[in-house]
C-alpha cells in the first residue's frame, strides 16, 4: 500500500466525483458562510504573558508550553536538566503562575449564537477568567475543557487569564481534606527527591518524581482556541472497524459528536474510495442527542487488506472520507485513516497446566508481543516533537519490536505517537494513568476521571495500534502484596475504592465507549482469575495467569531458573548508565566519577548504583584503570554490558518458553522489558538514552527479538539450542555450533545438527549436546579458554544463515581467558554513511564503538568480534566527517576495562 499521505490528492478527486453522486440533494444551495452557517475558529496559541504569584516575574510565554520552558527560553533559568537544577528550581512548581493573553475578536465571531473557548489541555489546577469574569476551573491535565463565553467578548483587548495553583500545594490540600483515612503512598522515597501526594491530582504521576526521573510538576497550557457557530459544530469523531462474523463482513462504525445549537436534519456520506464503498445517511440531530453513529458495511465480496503488527504483514490503512450537510446548510468534511484488524485476548485452559493462557490473537493469529515499556520522552511535554517520537518509535521497530506498553505513570500520548504506531505496526498496550499508588474516590475525583476516560477513549479508539486498555500500573499488586502496610482489617475499604475506580467507573465507561478491544483492570494481573477473586487476586504475580512484572537486581541474572515462567512478561529489567556524551550535556568534568554527588543525585532508585556494580561483578572484572576519566567511562560501559546481557538472558528465556509447559508453567506469549526510553540524562532501565542514542541493550534487542533465531542455554552441563520463530510458515533448518578459543578467531571445531522443521510461530528444542563431551571432542578447549556460538542455517546451503549468531559463555568472563584485543579501526565515507573497519586477532566481546556527541546509529554495536576484519556502518543524524569520527572514535571491549 502506498503511504496514506500520498493517497490524499488522488482520493480527494475520486471522492469529489463519488460524493457528488452520493450526496443528498438540498435546495436551495449556497456557500453558507456569508449566512454564518460554518464554524469560525480562532487560535489563541502563540505568545502569552506569564507572571508568578507576587508579580516579581513577568515574561513572554508560548502556548503550547509550560512555565519551565518559558523561564528557560527567556533566560530566567539555566537548562533545568543541568546538574542539580531540578532541586534548585523546585520553587518554580511551588509558586502559582498566571498565563494571560489580550486578544481581539472579529464581529463575525461575536455575533454567533454560541462562542466556545476550548482548552486542549490545561496542566492542571486553574481558574480561568475572561475580562474579569470566572468562566471555569480545571483539575485534570488529561482532559480538554470547553467554556461558553458568548456574552463576554469585546471587539478589542479581551483579557483571558489562566491562574494556576501549584500542583504540589493542591495535592497536599486534597490529601489533608481526605481526613477519614489515608490514601498512600504519602510521599515518594527520599532518593527520588520528589513531591508528595501525587495520587490526589489528575496529573502525570511521574511529574512529582519517579525512580528514573526528576520532579518537575509543571504548570502550562497545551492549546487554546475560540470556536463560534450558529447551528451546529462537530466536536469530535471516531472511526473504528469490526468484523461481523455472522455476516462475514467488515463494518466501519463512525461516531459523530455534535454540539447542537439548533435542531436540524442532515445528510452524511461515508466513503472509502479505495474499496469503492460508500453509503448515505439521513440524520435528525437534536440538541440533547449529541452522539450519532453511522455504520458502513463493507460487502463481503470486497477484498480488504488487513493491518498487521510489525513482522507479521503490512500495516494497511485506508482513507475514509466523511462529508455532510445539514438543512441549516452547515457542511462537514473530514478524512481519517481506518484499518481492518481484529484483536482478542485469549484466556482459556491449557492442557497440562493449571490456570489460563494469556495471549493476544490478531486477525486470528496468536502473536508473541516483543517490545518494551514507554515512558514520556521529556518532563516538559511541550518539548516532545514529532521527530523525537519518530526517532524513538523507528528505533523500536528497528530492534524488531512489535509492541509497546504506554505505562500508567506517564501520559496518554499525543496523537502523533499513535499515528506512528499505526504506521509502523507497533501494538500498544494502553494503560490508564494511575500508577504505583492507591487513589481517592471522592465524587469530584471520580467525575473528572470519568470525563478523562470518555475523552481519551474517543480520541484514541480509531487507532488500530491500540490492542488493549488497562486500568492501572501495579495497583492491584500494591494492595494484594501490601506495599503500604495497610492493616488487614482496613483492607476491604481500599479494595472497595479500587473496585469503585477501576471497575465500576473506568471499566464501565471504556466498555460503553469501545466494544472493539479487551480491557484489563491492572498490570500485572491474573486477568479473569483476578476478577473472580474480587479484582484483587491473592497473588497477581501468579505465573499461571495473566501478566507479570518481575525484578531481581542482585540474583545472578544468568541463571534462567530464577525467572518466572510467566504467561506474559509485561515488565522486567535492569538499570544502566547512559554514555558520557549524553551525561556531559548536563554535567561537568568534576562530576565524572561513579561516586560523585552528581552520580548519586541522578540515581533515583535506592542503592541502584551499587546494585548495578554488584550484578556486574558476578560475571565481569570491574574497571580498575588509574586514569580517572577512563575509569568512569569504563564503569558506565560495564553497567551497559551487565544490563544488555541480563535482559537478553531473561528475554531469551521467555522467547523459548512460548510453546512448552514445564512443571505446569509456560506458554509465554509476551516479553516487554522495562523500559524503552529515557526522560532525562540519568541511570535507568532504558535501552535508549535521552537524545536517542542506543545503549548496548538496544543493539542486543535487534537480535533477541529477531523474527527467527537460535536460543542457546545450558542445563545440567547440556547445551540446548532452541529455534524460535515468528514466521508464518514452517522452515527446515540445521543448527551449527562452533567452538572458539578466546585467543584466536579461527574456530576450533564445529558440530551441525540434523535438519529439522521449525514450525512458524513456535519455539522448539532443535539440538542438544553435552558441554564436557563437546569440549573434549574439540581437543584443546575447556570452559575458561573457549566459548560457543550457534546459528540456524539452510540445510541445502550452509552459507545461508538465518537470524543472528548467538553465543554462550561457558564460564563467567571474569574467569575466562580473554586476551587484550588491541582493536585497530579505520573510518571511510560510504555515501551518506561511514564505514568503520575493525581489525582484531583474538575474540573480543561486547565491542563498543562510541563516537561521542556525533548523533547517529551504528548498524551493530556491543558485538562479539569473531573475525580478523569486520566492517560496521554508521548512519549519522547530522553532518559529520571522516576526520571528526576518527577523532572521536572510542572503542571499548570487555578486556579493555581492566
Ligand atoms: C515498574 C514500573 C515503574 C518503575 C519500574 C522500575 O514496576 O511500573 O513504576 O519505574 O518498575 O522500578
Amino acid at each position: 500500500m502506498i503511504p496514506v499521505q500520498s493517497k490524499v490528492r488522488l482520493f480527494a478527486f475520486i471522492c469529489s466525483l463519488l460524493i457528488s453522486a452520493a450526496l443528498c440533494r438540498h435546495s436551495p444551495t449556497g456557500t453558507g458562510d456569508d449566512q454564518g452557517t460554518e464554524v469560525e475558529t480562532q487560535s489563541l496559541n502563540g505568545k502569552w504573558i506569564l507572571r508568578n504569584n507576587n508579580g516579581s516575574l513577568n515574561l513572554p510565554a508560548e502556548v503550547p508550553g509550560c512555565v519551565h520552558t518559558a523561564l528557560h527560553k527567556q533566560n530566567f533559568i539555566q537548562d533545568p536538566y543541568y546538574r542539580f537544577n531540578d532541586l534548585d528550581y523546585r520553587w518554580i512548581s511551588l509558586d502559582n503562575w498566571t498565563y494571560s493573553l489580550t486578544f481581539d475578536v472579529p464581529h463575525s465571531t461575536r455575533r454567533m449564537k454560541r462562542v466556545i473557548l476550548l482548552f486542549d489541555g490545561v496542566d492542571t489546577v486553574s481558574t480561568i477568567t475572561l475580562n474579569g469574569v470566572t468562566i471555569g476551573t480545571t483539575d485534570n491535565m488529561f482532559r480538554s475543557y470547553e467554556f461558553e463565553v458568548g456574552g463576554l467578548l469585546n471587539a478589542k483587548d479581551n483579557l483571558l487569564e489562566v491562574g494556576f495553583m501549584s500542583a504540589v500545594t493542591y495535592a497536599s490540600q486534597r490529601d489533608h481534606a481526605h481526613s477519614e483515612y489515608k490514601v498512600p503512598p504519602a510521599c515518594p522515597p527520599p532518593v527520588q527527591k520528589g513531591e508528595c501526594h501525587v495520587n490526589f491530582i489528575r496529573k502525570a504521576q511521574f511529574s512529582f518524581s519517579w525512580d528514573w526521573g526528576p520532579s518537575f510538576p509543571t504548570q502550562g497550557l497545551r492549546g487554546v482556541e475560540l470556536q463560534a457557530f450558529n447551528f451546529i459544530r462537530l466536536q469530535s469523531f471516531t472511526a473504528s472497524t469490526a468484523w461481523d462474523s455472522s455476516l462475514s463482513c467488515w463494518n466501519v462504525e463512525v461516531e459523530l459528536f455534535f454540539d447542537v445549537a439548533v435542531a436540524t436534519d442532515g445528510c452524511f456520506t461515508l466513503l472509502l474510495p479505495e474499496l469503492k464503498v460508500f453509503q448515505k445517511f439521513q440524520l435528525s440531530i437534536k440538541p440533547d442527542q449529541t452522539r450519532k453513529a453511522l455504520h458502513l458495511q463493507i460487502p463481503s465480496n470486497v477484498s480488504v487488506d488487513l493491518w498487521w503488527p510489525n513482522g507479521h504483514g503490512q500495516q494497511t490503512q485506508y482513507l475514509l472520507f466523511m462529508e455532510g450537510r445539514t438543512e441549516s446548510r452547515v457542511t462537514f468534511h473530514t478524512e481519517t485513516p481506518v484499518a481492518f484488524r481484529t484483536v482478542e485476548l485469549v484466556q482459556e485452559p491449557i492442557p497440562s497446566s493449571p490456570g489460563l493462557s494469556f495471549y493476544f490473537r490478531v486477525n486470528g493469529r496468536p502473536i508473541f508481543l516483543k517490545g518494551s515499556n514507554w515512558i514520556p520522552a521529556h518532563a516538559f511535554l511541550d518539548l516532545v516533537t514529532p521527530d523525537t517520537l519518530r526517532n524513538l518509535l523507528q528505533s523500536a521497530v528497528d530492534a524488531n519490536m512489535n509492541a509497546l506498553r504506554v505505562w500508567g505513570g506517564g501520559v496518554y500520548e499525543q496523537d502523533t505517537f499513535y499515528s506512528l504506531c499505526d504506521e509502523l505496526g507497533i501494538m500498544v498496550w494502553q494503560d490508564f494513568m494511575f500508577a504505583c499508588a492507591l487513589y481517592p474516590t471522592e465524587q469530584d475525583f471520580i467525575e473528572t476521571v470519568r470525563e478523562e476516560v470518555v475523552q481519551q477513549v474517543r480520541r484514541l479508539k480509531s487507532h488500530p495500534s491500540i490492542i488493549v486498555w488497562s486500568g492501572n500500573n501495579e495497583n492491584e499488586a500494591a494492595i494484594a502484596t501490601d506495599w503500604f502496610g495497610i492493616p488487614v482489617a482496613e483492607r476491604p475499604r481500599y479494595v472497595k475504592d479500587y473496585v469503585t475506580l477501576y471497575v465500576e467507573n473506568i471499566r464501565t465507561v471504556v466498555q460503553k465507549e469501545d466494544k472493539t478491544r479487551p480491557f484489563l483492570v491492572s498490570s500485572p494481573t491474573n486477568g479473569v482469575e483476578s476478577e473472580k477473586e474480587g479484582f484483587v487476586a491473592h497473588d497477581p504475580y501468579d505465573p499461571h495467569y495473566g501478566d507479570t512484572h518481575f525484578y531481581s537486581y542482585l540474583n545472578n541474572c544468568w541463571d534462567w531458573r530464577l525467572f518466572p515462567r510467566t504467561r506474559f512478561a509485561s515488565e522486567y529489567g535492569f538499570q544502566s548508565w547512559p554514555s558520557l556524551s549524553t551525561l556531559s550535556k548536563v554535567s561537568k568534568p568534576d562530576d565524572w566519577n561513579y561516586l560523585s554527588s552528581f552520580s548519586a543525585h541522578r540515581q533515583h532508585h535506592e542503592l541502584g548504583n551499587t546494585q548495578m556494580l554488584m550484578q556486574a561483578a558476578l560475571h565481569y572484572i570491574l574497571p580498575n584503570s588509574t586514569d580517572a576519566l577512563k575509569h568512569y567511562r569504563d564503569t558506565l560501559y560495564i553497567t551497559q554490558v551487565m544490563q544488555a546481557q541480563c535482559v537478553k538472558m531473561q528475554t531469551e528465556f521467555y522467547s523459548r518458553s512460548r510453546s512448552e509447559i514445564i512443571d505446569g508453567e509456560g506458554h509465554t506469549m509476551g516479553a516487554l522489558y522495562w523500559q524503552l526510553n529515557d526522560i532525562w540524562q540519568g541511570p535507568s532501565w532504558s535501552s535508549i538514552e535521552f537524545g536517542g542514542k542506543w545503549k548496548i541493550l538496544h543493539h542486543f534487542a535487534v537480535d533477541f527479538f529477531s523474527p527467527v533465531q537460535a536460543v542457546g542455554f545450558e542445563e545440567n552441563d547440556t547445551l540446548k539450542i532452541y529455534g524460535v520463530s515468528d514466521l508464518s510458515t514452517d522452515f527446515n533448518f540445521t543448527v551449527t555450533v562452533t567452538v572458539y578459543e578466546w585467543s584466536s578467531v579461527t574456530p576450533v571445531c564445529t558440530e551441525v545438527s540434523d535438519p529439522c522443521v521449525l514450525k512458524g510461530g513456535e519455539a522448539m528444542l532443535m539440538m542438544q549436546v553435552s558441554v564436557p563431551t563437546l569440549l573434549r571432542d574439540c581437543g584443546k578447549c575447556d570452559r575458561n579458554s573457549c566459548l560457543v556460538t550457534y546459528d540456524l542455517k539452510d540445510p541445502a546451503n550452509s552459507n545461508n544463515q538465518h537470524g543472528p549468531i548467538g553465543h554462550l559463555f561457558l564460564t563467567s568472563p571474569k574467569e575466562a581467558g580473554l586476551q587484550p584485543p588491541n582493536i585497530k579501526a579505520s573510518v571511510e565515507r560510504d555515501g551518506d554513511m561511514f564505514a568503520f573497519t575493525l581489525h582484531c586477532e583474538v575474540v573480543a566481546v561486547f565491542v563498543w564503538l562510541d563516537v561521542g556527541d556525533v548523533a547517529g546509529r551504528f548498524e551493530s554495536n556491543g558485538f562479539l568480534l569473531l573475525s580478523l576484519k569486520r566492517t560496521v556502518r554508521f548512519f549519522p543524524w547530522r553532518p559529520t566527517s571522516v576526520e571528526e569520527l576518527s577523532k572521536k572514535l572510542y572503542i571499548t571491549s570487555l578486556r579493555d576495562v581492566y
